[in-house]
């Protein structure tokens, strides 16, 4: 194959631009020649999780799986671009814990909350200041920013091209063999 798994792990609020870095670096790697793939909400959480929620409970197994999956690419050698709000230290820790803390790297892409709900592409934070949705992450349930991510990534200061350039100086070398 010619090259090395590795799991490139997004972690931040909704709306904070973690599908959009993950899908510009997808283009990139797969320019050159590199096999990935991505998991996101839209292959995961309306298939294999499609019957999970946000509750504690629900979010755990939903990483849970997510890690098992994600696993399986990346013991294929396929750089596993995971997009999740995977929202607390423990959850990123026992998915790093079943991947294999060497082919774990942690993004942090920590565009401030207050941006987040000003963008509101979704809707989804107004909805949850007005009650509608429950234990939204930011507004009605917790999340804890990571000890030491590889990268920390604030989309109000960084364009997504500069994003990916900081992601492929971390990236390209590990997973030459
Ligand atoms: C957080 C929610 C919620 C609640 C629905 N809390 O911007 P989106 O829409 O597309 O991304 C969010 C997505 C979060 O799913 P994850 O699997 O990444 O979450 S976790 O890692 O915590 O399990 C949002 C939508 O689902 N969404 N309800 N209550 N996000």
């Amino acid at each position: 194959l010619g090259q090395r798994g590795l799991m490139v792990w997004f972690t931040g609020l909704s709306g904070s631009g973690k599908s959009t870095i993950a899908i510009a670096l997808e283009r990139e790697l797969q320019k050159r020649g590199l096999l990935c793939r991505i998991l996101d909400g839209d292959n995961i959480r309306s298939g294999i999780n499609n019957n999970l929620g946000f509750s504690e409970e629900d979010r755990i197994e939903n990483i849970r799986r997510i890690a098992e999956v994600g696993k399986l690419f990346v013991d294929t050698g396929i750089i596993t671009i995971a997009a999740f709000i995977s929202p607390n230290n423990a959850l990123r820790e026992m998915a790093a814990n079943i991947i294999g803390k060497n082919d774990f790297m942690e993004i942090y892409v920590s565009t401030p909350l207050e941006e987040c709900e000003r963008r509101d592409v979704k809707g989804l934070y107004a909805k949850a200041r007005r009650g509608e949705i429950k234990n939204f992450t930011g507004i009605s349930a917790p999340f804890e920013a990571p000890v030491h991510p590889a990268l920390s990534i604030d989309t109000s200061k960084l364009s997504v091209e500069e994003s990916v350039a900081e992601l492929l100086k971390l990236i390209l070398p590990k997973i030459r063999i």
